[in-house]
């Protein structure tokens, strides 16, 4: 295949993402999830605002990434602190469970990414057939944000929960910081049996900041494979 082909994940991908972009009516504000799916999504919600295909739709992103590219393609911005409800958010995930749980932070935003997700009436995922999973944990770790200050004694604490756990690293080698400042730690738990249990151990932990388990917050699902796109509600 030429490297100029699209990559037939690539191709998933920007059509689940086109796919949920027809949900977005002109007038709306509209939550703007991370990562490259999400990506896709803000480019062609730029293309249809420039046909004059969509009107007046303002986005809320959920991390400075986003925000930029939003920026960069002239979609119009808002905050959540001008919005605190949202009808819509359209954001991808890492691993989704026949549940609709997911995990998501793979890219880093999850904290903006749940906040955003708690916030929105509907929060609908995007993501190629890949990201399905019989149970979480199989195929990703738990990415969880923690403070710096004390993060080796949450690093022991996730241990404890059975985790292996590795701190994030950037591409210079040094820790991975968030766009809060945090570190995350990549908890591999292997299969999680009982997520929301899970979930609840993490948030009971100071230091603790946010995890990357998405339980009972999806609202739809839109899956691209081989036999085309999926709409799970
Ligand atoms: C964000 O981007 C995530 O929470 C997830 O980590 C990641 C998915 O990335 P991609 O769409 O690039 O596979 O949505």
């Amino acid at each position: 295949m030429s490297l100029l082909q699209e990559s037939e994940a690539s191709r998933y991908k920007r059509m689940a993402a086109e796919r949920a972009v027809e949900l977005i009516q002109s007038g709306t504000v509209v939550g703007l999830g991370s990562g490259s799916t999400s990506a896709l999504v803000v480019h062609r919600l730029a293309a249809l605002l420039g046909e004059g295909k969509l009107k007046d739709v303002v986005g809320v992103p959920t991390s400075l990434e986003t925000e930029s590219l939003a920026r960069s393609l002239g979609v119009p911005l808002t905050t959540l602190e001008e919005h605190p409800f949202l009808a819509l958010t359209i954001d991808g995930a890492d691993e989704v469970d026949p549940a609709l749980n997911l995990i998501k932070g793979g890219g880093g935003a999850l904290l903006r990414e749940k906040i955003v997700a708690q916030a929105s009436q509907r929060e609908i995922i995007v993501v190629d057939e890949s990201k399905l999973s019989p149970q979480l944990g199989t195929r990703w770790p738990v990415p969880v944000e923690v403070l710096p200050f004390g993060w080796n004694s949450q690093a022991l604490y996730l241990e404890g929960l059975g985790a292996r756990v590795v701190r994030r690293e950037a591409h210079d080698g040094a820790p991975y910081r968030t766009d809060q400042g945090n570190f995350i730690l990549d908890c591999a738990f292997g299969p999680i049996a009982r997520p929301a249990e899970l979930a609840a151990k993490l948030e009971a932990r100071a230091g603790v900041v946010e995890h990357g388990l998405f339980i009972g917050i999806t609202s739809e699902l839109i899956i691209a494979g081989p036999k085309g796109v999926e709409h799970r509600r």
